[in-house]
C-alpha cells in the first residue's frame, strides 16, 4: 500500500513528506508484510480503504496467508493465497500443497471494506503465526 499511498499524495505537495509512513518500520523492499520462520512482520498493519497490502515470504519456509472467514467485516472480500473462497477450502487445499507462498514470492490483496481483517498461516497457526490488517475508512 505504500506505493499506492505515495502516488495518491503526489498531487498535494504539502502531504508528500508524511503520507503513509508513520508507524511503519523502514522497508528495504517493496512489500508491507514480511515473514519469519513462524511470524508475520509486522503482525498488524493499518491501511486506508482502497489500499493494497503486499505480503512477501522473506523466510525459507512455506507459509500461507489465509483470512479467517468468520471474523471478516461484513461485506469484505475473502482473501487467501491460492485464491480460495473460504477458510475451509483453503485448509483442505493445503493438504494438496496448494495455497503455498514460498521463499521470495509475494501475495497482494486490495482492501475495500473498513474494519479488522484477521488472517493466519495454515501450517503455523498453532505456533502463533497470525496477523491482522486494520482498514480505516
Ligand atoms: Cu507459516
Amino acid at each position: 500500500m505504500r506505493r499506492r499511498r505515495f502516488l495518491a499524495a503526489v498531487g498535494t505537495a504539502a502531504t508528500v513528506g508524511s503520507a503513509g509512513c508513520a508507524g511503519f518500520e523502514p522497508l528495504a523492499d517493496d512489500y508491507d508484510v514480511g515473514m519469519t520462520a513462524q511470524a508475520y512482520r509486522p503482525r498488524e498493519v493499518t491501511v486506508a480503504v482502497g489500499d493494497t497490502v503486499v505480503w512477501k515470504n522473506t523466510s525459507t519456509r512455506a507459509h500461507s496467508v489465509t483470512a479467517y472467514g468468520d471474523s471478516q467485516p461484513d461485506g469484505a472480500a475473502y482473501f487467501a493465497t491460492g485464491g480460495f473462497d473460504d477458510t475451509a477450502t483453503a485448509r483442505e487445499a493445503w493438504d494438496d500443497n496448494r495455497g503455498v507462498i514460498t521463499n521470495g514470492e509475494t501475495f497482494e490483496h486490495t482492501f475495500e471494506t473498513p474494519g479488522r481483517h484477521d488472517y493466519f498461516c495454515i501450517p503455523h497457526e498453532t505456533a502463533g503465526m497470525v496477523g491482522a490488517v486494520i482498514v480505516e475508512a
